[in-house]
């Protein structure tokens, strides 16, 4: 059991320092100082079963991704693998965001941080 916890303490202490220098920088502030999303938009997951349900996002725009009160344990730390770059994010509540570059058509799989759940965004 203490080699589950030090993987927790492991994968906890790496979302620390990958939240810790991906300070977001997704909002842009104009002149006038407010803050102007820009073409970013929000998609949230929900679980269903062991596995995240499907999620759609509009291609060419960035994407805020945020999971909802459904998500639970694990799979709050959510993992996707685009173009060999590596965007991951423990999602504690349902405010917290993980931002991915705008993407093209296409299904992205993503996974929870230990690769037990697995979830589909669906870009069209
Ligand atoms: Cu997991």
């Amino acid at each position: 059991m203490s080699l589950v916890i030090l993987v927790m303490i492991l994968v906890i202490g790496g979302f620390v320092f990958v939240n810790g220098k991906n300070v977001a920088t997704a909002n842009v502030i104009s002149g006038g100082g407010q803050v102007v999303q820009g073409q970013m938009q929000q998609v949230v997951l929900s679980q269903d079963g062991y596995n995240y349900k499907d999620a759609t996002a509009q291609a060419g725009k960035p994407i805020s991704l945020s999971a909802d009160g459904s998500v639970g344990g694990c799979l709050r730390s959510v993992v996707f693998n685009v173009d060999s770059k590596k965007y991951s994010k423990y999602l504690r509540t349902p405010e917290d965001t993980l931002e991915l570059p705008a993407l093209s058509k296409g299904t992205y799989p993503f996974s929870c941080s230990m690769g037990m759940g697995y979830g589909k965004l669906v870009v069209q």
